[in-house]
């Protein structure tokens, strides 16, 4: 049996070892994974929890809330705002910012969560997830307002995300390289099961919501249309095709054994740039993605890069393997060169 070393010793000897993670991150980083136990006991629970449905409430984006997005948004915030590593916290449940209040000390990072990503999957026992984004408080200024939050995410100092599947997993990077930890449920223990994660460049594996076909832009067509044209079209060879509506589990199988996860800009409603928000989906994604070798686009601009304007602002997500999305990449700038060289 090999020595499996927990979640606190790999954080431990990262911190020994490379000093990436000074304290304060540390305790940020054991206290959400905390959070996420307690949240897969929830979501584990089911139709013998009460937890299952609607919340009768709608969030900032105009979903309606399900029980256990708004269960897992407040076991996030209980755990987090006594340990004095926080100024304050961003939900996509949540319309404005959650200040740790005055009667815990402030600390140096801001926390980012979409507490429980997929819902719609929930009732039908498909996975689901959380996801994590952290960054630093850069202002020096007393306080900490929504302006401080909004930093372009190459600036995150850590993020991650925890599958509820058939296994629970952690998944994690503080900027050196993805770690992947394992709830062991008899131990309650996350342990870890993977380092050093590396996307292969190549794939034969796209995942896209096919249902919306007739809104994509050009580029996303012609990219498409190549992969289902299989051996006897451009690509050379045959594609499969995987959508979980999930986040989290696509995001997830692309770690594990390559692919490309497309949530493009549409016309169904061309005032948006996308469906997926880039605070806490696309930017900490993004970070995991680039860690294990791959990229993450909006299309045009690598998403790390993007200087967000609002705290809930939406993106199209381009990530995964290597080539591929340097492909889909290549289309949309090519539109962009063709449409400039016509004005
Ligand atoms: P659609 C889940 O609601 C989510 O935000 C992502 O996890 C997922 O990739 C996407 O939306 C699914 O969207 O339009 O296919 O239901």
């Amino acid at each position: 049996m090999t020595q499996r070393i927990s979640l606190t010793q790999y954080l431990v000897e990262q911190q020994r070892e490379h000093g990436h993670i000074p304290g304060q991150l540390r305790l940020l980083i054991e206290v959400v994974a905390r959070a996420c136990k307690r949240i897969a006991i929830a979501v584990n629970k089911g139709a013998l929890g009460e937890v299952l449905g609607s919340a009768g409430s709608e969030n900032v984006q105009g979903e309606v809330q399900k029980k256990l997005d708004i269960i897992s948004n407040e076991v996030l915030i209980e755990a987090n705002e006594w340990g004095g590593h926080l100024a304050a916290m961003a939900s996509e449940e949540m319309d404005d910012i959650h200040v740790v209040p005055n009667r815990y000390p402030q600390g140096e990072y801001m926390l980012l969560f979409d507490p429980l990503d997929g819902s719609s999957n929930i009732d039908v026992n498909v996975s689901i997830g959380t996801i994590f984004s952290v960054l630093r408080k850069v202002s020096n200024h007393r306080g900490v307002s929504e302006e401080d939050f909004l930093q372009p995410g190459k600036q995150q100092a850590a993020a991650g995300y925890c599958v509820y599947g058939p296994q629970t997993t952690l998944v994690l990077t503080v900027g050196d390289g993805v770690a992947m930890f394992t709830l062991d449920r008899e131990t309650g223990s996350w342990v870890l099961t993977t380092e050093q994660v590396q996307i292969p460049a190549d794939t034969k594996e796209f995942a896209i919501n096919m249902s919306n076909m007739r809104h994509w832009d050009a580029p996303v067509s012609r990219y498409i249309d190549e992969c289902l044209a299989g051996k006897e079209g451009p690509r050379g060879k045959d594609f499969n095709m995987r959508w979980v509506a999930s986040m989290v589990a696509d995001v997830h199988r692309i770690l594990t054994r390559g692919g490309v996860f497309l949530y493009p800009w549409d016309k169904r409603e061309p005032n948006k740039p996308g469906k997926l928000r880039l605070m806490y989906e696309a930017n900490p994604m993004a970070f995991l993605v680039e860690q294990a070798g791959g990229l993450a686009t909006n299309g045009t601009q690598r998403i790390m890069d993007l200087q967000p304007t609002k705290l809930h602002e939406r993106v199209s997500v381009i990530l995964g393997s290597k080539h591929e999305v340097q492909r889909v990449t290549g289309y949309h700038l090519e539109k962009v060169a063709a449409a400039s060289s016509q004005d």
